[in-house]
């Protein structure tokens, strides 16, 4: 019995007309991928066929295991021709398509955002009810895919879903680590413990191996000069590299993107001849070899490691996938016309990290292609965009030549003469010598992939306003003197299916109800209309109760899965993003702990005191010390406050373990107050800002990166600011003295005392001494320069609390302000700003 798609509808009129009508990204009406018709009757039998074929268990057997992979496999089934049918019409390049180059994906659990973005997610869920299981509990059975860090990963997540939504032609490239990012587990002294994150130890029900579009890459070996003059590069060693494509169901749009992912295997993977000569492991070396390519993600998340291994990944997934869109675009054709690649499809660089795709694509153009340099280096700036996700100078990527020059000598070489041709074009356009080296690609034996990307792409963008500006007033400031129409801004964006339909149904719900209708989803900058509700009594009362009943759900999980319990009529304070000084846990911390002291001293009357429980979730780069030492310290005043009786439990500190999408999920919802507190002029735009403002969370935070702009949306009165601006650092940079507010502030010393006492490290003073000596002698992000209108803030936060129906309002006027910050507005920016301008951005 085969369940009847919604057939390919657009059949009838041509992509063309259809996209004249509807330019890129606007969806001509609601679609859903499988058609409403389908019954719980055909589902409940698909679903038994899949355990029984796929599984060979009966439904009698069948555990939440197996019904995890036969629901997912029905659901794949569902999606299946649209993907075929999306990938078709992606393929006709009537519109210019678009390759989003990313090293990471942080993706979260698939079969949720499947079951939801299928059109059908009642009557699955009712289906499985009825096969006498709880949907739920199989959705828990899934690990998520953790191919990524922080903030750049999830974005890229986001991104992908609003193409499809959106209905944009486009390919997702990545890399498929066999391990993502690590587990995170705390030992008993509160270390962060790492371990390997197998996520596919049971496979994935989710990738589809497409050995179809296998490609091979090279690497190593040298460049010799051909008898007609030309350079040709012949690599040492040949990789496979397979593409494992994941479906990206589009919510609404009745289309099905893909998502490939590049994995390395050795071409022979076993050498027979050697094994014969009972050298048993050098026989395999080539595979193990291979394989280590695409093994593991690197969990650094903003500090740069110029290791081979990664600038292999980088290159080895990069190849790949320009190799993959040009025989998608030309099949078959051994000289295709090259110069039309850039209206077949336009590649978004997420960071530095892709842009190697520069140099292959001009080695493909010239040394395989065939065309001159001029005319290849055309078609590469028209080819490619890059996005800056970054301030910090140590998160910039610049390779070390000759690391680059022993794996991809003749990638070097091209960069040379791009380096060249950037210089010589700058001085066209009137850079003094003294600019022109300062933007030097390549020089003293490095190379500056950022400078790169700027020069030979054609556009360039910050993820925030702010971010923005400072890249166009300091990172890349002599490159926008001189171009300045090459540079642009899109400010983040997060996918509210996921991060409202699917991880807060309550509000989704009370939203849908008031609204009159579902369609905010896909344009979310409907939830306005809420803002008519902000002084409704009734609704604010059904508001605070769904923020009530998420805390309780919240407590309940944190109980079930770590044991600790937390009072869900406290504040939930809660603070989730990766472990960097410059985000300054640190100085939650010595809030936490100053609350403590005055708790403790009864300078602050803990009777009056409102309850709260202080939230962290943040995995520290195993390799950054005081990242790791900030954990430790945080799990120990947690010990410290929550073990104490004089506080009868009203101040509560809690770490989550093993931050990630899935847990991100659970908190957000559950939150009132959420803190963005990063130094200003550091964070480039932050994404869980939007998704906490979104589910109604009240910010506390600086003016920094997007912090800003939620401010001016959701109003100043509903965003909790405190702390030096942008210029007030500047300025204070180079004469900061932060021993000085050491001295000065009580609550600050005493808390800076306190943890030097060895209060949360049983009396050793030493476990903590880097950390408060780096405090008072360095402190690099001016935590303690900012402490003391943090603690004014947390008052007036604290007082504010107090009205539960102010406090709501806030909530209110922060969601039905948020609309702006859904992702499907961000691609949209990027198709008006950057994909469809079709052409160069003209310079003076
Ligand atoms: C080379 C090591 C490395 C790895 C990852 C350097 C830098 C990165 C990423 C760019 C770091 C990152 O995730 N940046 C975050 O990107 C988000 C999405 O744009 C922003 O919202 C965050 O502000 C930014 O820190």
């Amino acid at each position: 019995m085969t369940v009847k798609c919604q057939g390919p509808t657009r059949a009838k009129g041509s992509l063309s007309d259809a996209l004249e009508t509807h330019p890129p990204g606007s969806v001509s009406q609601k679609e859903h991928i499988v058609s409403d018709e389908i019954t719980r009757e055909q589902l409940k039998d698909e679903i038994i066929a899949a355990l029984r074929h796929s599984r060979g268990v009966s439904l009698a057997e069948a555990n939440n295991e197996d019904m995890y992979v036969a629901v997912s496999t029905v659901v794949r089934n569902l999606l299946a021709d649209k993907w075929i049918e999306t990938r078709e019409d992606t393929l006709k390049g009537n519109t210019k398509a678009v390759g989003y180059l990313s090293a990471e994906y942080l993706l979260g659990t698939q079969l949720p955002n499947a079951i939801l973005n299928s059109g059908v997610p009642q009557k699955v869920e009712a289906a499985v009810k009825e096969l006498g299981f709880d949907l739920n509990a199989v959705e828990d059975v899934e690990v998520e895919p953790g191919l990524g860090n922080g903030g750049l990963g999830r974005l890229a997540a986001c991104f992908i879903d609003s193409l499809a939504t959106k209905a944009v032609p486009a390919i997702g490239y990545g890399i498929r680590y066999t391990y993502g990012i690590f587990r995170q587990e705390f030992d008993k002294d509160g270390n962060q413990v790492e371990r390997p994150d197998y996520w596919l130890y049971k496979g994935s029900p989710w990738e589809q191996a497409n050995y179809r579009r296998e490609q091979r890459v090279g690497m190593g070996g040298v460049v010799v000069t051909t008898k007609d003059g030309k350079r040709e590069w012949k690599p040492a060693w040949q990789f496979r590299a397979i593409p494992y494509d994941y479906m990206v169901p589009g919510y609404e749009s009745g289309r099905v993107g893909t998502l490939r992912l590049w994995s390395a295997k050795a071409v022979d993977e076993f050498d027979l001849l050697t094994f014969n000569r009972s050298q048993y492991e050098d026989a395999v070396k080539g595979q193990t070899w291979a394989e280590s390519i695409t093994k593991v993600l690197y969990p650094e998340d903003s500090t740069y490691v110029g290791k081979q291994l990664r600038l292999e990944q980088q290159y080895f997934f990069s190849a790949a996938s320009l190799a993959d869109a040009i025989s998608l675009f030309y099949p078959g054709e051994e000289h295709p016309d090259m110069t039309t690649f850039p209206d077949k499809i336009t590649f978004q660089l997420n960071d530095t990290h892709p842009v190697i795709a520069i140099a292959e694509l001009m080695r493909l153009l010239i040394d395989k292609y065939g065309y001159d340099w001029d005319t290849a280096f055309s078609i590469t700036q028209r080819t490619f965009n890059y996005t800056c996700h970054t301030l910090l100078p140590e998160a910039l990527e610049v390779w070390d030549a000759k690391l680059m020059g022993e794996l991809l000598p003749r990638h070097l070489e091209i960069i040379e003469q791009i380096s060249d041709w950037a210089a010589h074009d700058q001085a066209k356009h009137g850079a003094s010598p003294e600019a022109i080296e300062r933007m030097r690609i390549y020089s003293n034996g490095r190379v500056r992939m950022a400078y790169l990307a700027t020069m030979a792409g054609s556009h360039v963008n910050g993820v925030a306003e702010l971010h923005s500006q400072l890249l166009k007033d300091i990172t890349l400031k002599d490159f926008a003197d001189l171009y300045p129409s090459k540079f642009t801004n899109v400010t983040n964006g997060v996918t509210p299916r996921r991060f409202m339909r699917l991880a807060n149904p309550r509000l989704s719900e009370l939203v849908t109800k008031t609204l009159g209708s579902e369609e905010w989803l896909n344009d979310l900058e409907q939830l306005k209309g809420l803002e008519k509700y902000a002084d409704d009594p009734q609704f604010l009362k059904k508001f605070a109760e769904v923020k009530h009943q998420n805390k309780v759900d919240f407590a309940d999980w944190l109980k079930r899965t770590q044991g600790v319990e937390i009072d869900p009529n406290s504040m939930f304070d809660t603070m989730i993003k990766r472990l960097h000084e410059y985000k300054r846990q640190s100085m939650k911390l010595l809030q936490v702990i100053a609350l403590y002291n005055q708790l403790k001293s009864g300078q602050r009357d803990i009777n009056t005191f409102q309850a709260r429980t202080v939230i962290f979730g943040a995995k520290a780069a195993p390799g950054y010390a005081m990242a790791k030492l900030t954990i430790r310290l945080i799990n120990n005043v947690a010990r410290v406050v929550n073990n104490d009786p004089a506080l009868q439990g009203k101040l509560r500190v809690v770490f989550i373990e093993n931050y990630n999408v899935t847990s991100a999920q659970r908190i957000i919802p559950a939150t009132d107050l959420d803190e963005q507190i990063s130094l200003a002029g550091k964070e480039a735009s932050g994404t869980s800002n939007m998704k906490f403002a979104i589910n109604g969370a009240v910010t506390v935070g600086t003016l920094d990166g997007a912090n800003v702009e939620i401010r001016e949306r959701v109003g100043a009165e509903n965003f909790f600011l405190f702390g030096m601006k942008v210029e007030d650092v500047e300025k204070l940079d180079g004469n900061y003295n932060p021993r000085s507010y050491y001295e000065s502030d009580p609550d600050l010393k005493g808390a800076i005392d306190a943890i030097a006492s060895g209060m949360f490290s049983y009396g050793d003073p030493n476990t903590y001494k880097e950390f408060t000596e780096n405090l008072i002698n360095k402190d690099p992000f001016m935590a303690l320069a900012d402490f003391r209108e943090y603690m004014d803030i947390q008052d007036k936060i604290e007082a504010a609390y107090q009205d539960k129906q102010a406090w709501t309002r806030m909530g209110v006027l922060n969601t039905a302000n948020s609309g702006f910050f859904t992702s499907d507005r961000s691609i949209q920016d990027y198709l008006d700003r950057v994909w469809m301008t079709g052409s160069l951005p003209q310079h003076k």
